[in-house]
């Protein structure tokens, strides 16, 4: 089967801090093994990166590792593309045509908006509450079939669908309505230290999140250091979200059933239970920070795989907003 026979799948992360568990388990693990069935498009989603307060050094650093992350999780630059947003003429382009049919009463009830301009000294910023459509340009830009996110998303990717329609219907039919596509493990992964928040790269308490990059001995005592519900029972249960999570971690990691894994921990107690939790954790990512030390170091190569993500991505996003712009109304440039 051709490429473009393929269903085509559309997601990204930003590059706001270093990558977590959460990032791994809820999102990027289960990217890895689309490639075969489905045409792959990455885009690091750098614009959205600069919606909180942030460092210009910082952003550049996360990206390159973002980038050599990606690839040493798996996602193969020879059957995937991946790119940088900002290198792509027309994100922005059509997140401005978006945005003039997104109602901005949907942008405030946005939970992540709220979450994010909730916390202490948080820049407000206009970008800040218009995320979600420019969430919305990157998927529709390339006509994604399918957007495969953790559950945080769920709601962004509503409003996606909501303004293809809107589209659709305002002008002609243009656009796919993208479908999510949230895995069976691991959408939502919690705060190690908290575990009614998510897991989140950019929290200021390094205990929260395991990172990808972490050093076995820095994920064990974070492991070993997580919170647990009273009681000793390694059991999942509403009512005991510390144990839950860690089920629910060992699980996506190991790929076993949380029952199984219930019954093997029986009258374990919580701390053998995170010790082999811990050990598990680092067998999984032991060999992703070992081919992350050979890629991060080699710049030409990560600039090949940009250049040839880009080229492909360039080529489709010229074409859907071409046809957006006409559809719009806009006269056709003069060459
Ligand atoms: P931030 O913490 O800075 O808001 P983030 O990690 O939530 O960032 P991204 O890097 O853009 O945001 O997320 C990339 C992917 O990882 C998304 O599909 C998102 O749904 C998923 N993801 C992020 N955190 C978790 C989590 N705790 N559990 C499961 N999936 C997650
Ligand atoms: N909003 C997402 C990141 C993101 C994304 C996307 C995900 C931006 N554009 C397109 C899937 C498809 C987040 O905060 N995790």
């Amino acid at each position: 089967m051709s490429q473009t026979q393929k269903p085509l799948i559309l997601t990204g992360a930003k590059p706001s801090g270093e990558l977590t568990l959460g990032n791994y388990l809820g999102a990027i693990k289960n990217w890895a093994v689309m490639l075969e069935e489905y045409e792959c498009f990455f885009p690091i989603v750098d614009l959205h990166a600069i919606t909180v307060r942030y460092v210009p050094a910082d952003l550049r650093r996360w990206t390159y590792q973002c980038l050599a992350q990606y690839i040493a999780c798996g996602l193969d630059p020879a059957r995937s593309h991946i790119f940088l947003q900002s290198h792509v003429t027309g994100h922005a382009e059509l997140s401005w045509v978006l945005s003039c049919l997104t109602p901005v009463g949907d942008l405030h009830r946005m939970t992540q908006f709220k979450e994010k301009s909730a916390r202490p000294g948080a820049s407000v910023n206009a970008g800040l509450l218009y995320y979600p459509v420019l969430m919305a340009a990157d998927i529709l830009l390339y006509n994604a079939d399918r957007v495969p996110v953790g559950e945080d998303q769920k709601q962004h990717l509503e409003l996606a669908r909501n303004l293809a329609q809107r589209f659709n219907q305002t002008y002609s039919e243009t656009f796919k309505v993208p479908e999510p596509f949230i895995g069976k493990t691991g959408g939502r992964i919690m705060s190690l230290q908290d575990p009614s928040k998510k897991m989140s790269k950019s929290e200021d308490n390094p205990g929260e999140a395991v990172l990808l990059l972490d050093p076995p001995e820095v994920i064990r005592k974070k492991i070993l250091s997580a919170v647990t519900d009273s009681g000793k029972e390694v059991r999942r249960s509403d009512d005991k979200p510390g144990i839950s999570n860690l089920l629910t971690i060992f699980s996506a990691v190991t790929g076993r059933p949380i029952e199984k894994i219930e019954d093997e921990f029986a009258g374990a107690g919580y701390g053998t239970f995170k010790k082999a939790l811990a050990d598990a954790v680092i067998a999984e990512l032991e060999p992703v920070q070992e081919r992350y030390r050979g890629i991060i170091e080699d710049k030409a190569y990560m600039h090949g795989v940009l250049k040839q993500g880009v080229d492909v991505a360039q080529a489709r996003a010229y074409k859907t907003l071409s046809k957006v712009f006409r559809k719009a109304g806009f006269v056709d440039r003069i060459r």
